[in-house]
């Protein structure tokens, strides 16, 4: 198997502008591909996020298999974070993102209210590799709200933010991460669901890899 060296100039800039952004988050919606939730997670995110709080959002649920899915929620959940599973297609469980984020910040919500203090909106950005959802998910997030962006200074420059409503505020331009590449395995998975051009690896290789895979689990 072919192994791939991988990490695009481009991803470091997107890295430091993810790392400047993380600043003015509340919460991180990490986005991956149900089919696919090892190989699209990125290896280095969560000292990328840090304690950061998370939401893990499963899309493209419509994809996937769901007995297998339903493990990884288990494996995520016993680590400790809340996870959904959305379609971003239809918007199948979309709505329930808002409702989700206050769970994950229930507590420092609360606090905020003990002390008198107004809430301020939550703010909240996507990250996650390409291909997995990112730009369909915040159209579809967009879609329902009445504000579609606003400008709130930034730490170094304004950004955009689309008000959901108004206390939930997405940054409109979503953190690309690079994906997981250690195991040459992945590196077919993210060439078969088109997370990584097709021109990277050797086409028959990938469609022998498909034919293979699909023949061990689904014959
Ligand atoms: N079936 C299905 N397809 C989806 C879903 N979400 C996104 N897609 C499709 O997946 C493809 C990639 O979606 P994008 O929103 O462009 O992904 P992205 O993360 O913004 O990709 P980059 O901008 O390249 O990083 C598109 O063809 C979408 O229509 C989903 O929940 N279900
Ligand atoms: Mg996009």
């Amino acid at each position: 198997m072919k192994q791939i060296q991988w990490f695009p100039g481009h991803m470091f800039k997107s890295l430091r502008q993810i790392r400047e952004r993380m600043t003015l988050m509340d919460i991180v919606l990490v986005l991956l591909d149900s089919r696919l939730p090892s190989s699209s997670m990125n290896p280095e995110i969560f000292k990328i996020i840090k304690d950061k709080p998370t939401l893990i959002l499963f899309n493209k649920m419509d994809l996937a298999d769901d007995s297998i899915l339903n493990q990884w929620v288990e494996y995520y959940e016993k680590q400790g974070y809340l996870t959904l599973k959305i379609d971003s297609q239809t918007g199948k469980n979309v709505n329930k993102i808002h409702e989700y984020a206050q769970m994950v910040l229930k507590e420092k919500l609360e606090r905020t209210r003990q002390k008198g203090l107004k809430d301020r909106a939550i703010r909240t950005m996507i990250l996650g590799i390409p291909n997995v959802g990112k730009s369909t998910l915040i159209n579809q997030l967009s879609k329902s709200s009445a504000t579609k962006t606003g400008n709130t200074p930034g730490v170094t420059k304004a950004q955009q933010w689309i008000k959901l409503s108004d206390d939930f505020h997405l940054l409109d331009t979503p953190g690309v991460l690079w994906p997981k590449f250690e195991d040459p395995k992945v590196g077919y998975h993210l060439a078969i669901t088109g997370a990584i051009k097709d021109k990277i690896l050797p086409e028959d290789d990938v469609v022998k890899y498909a034919l293979t895979f699909l023949k061990k689990y689904y014959p």
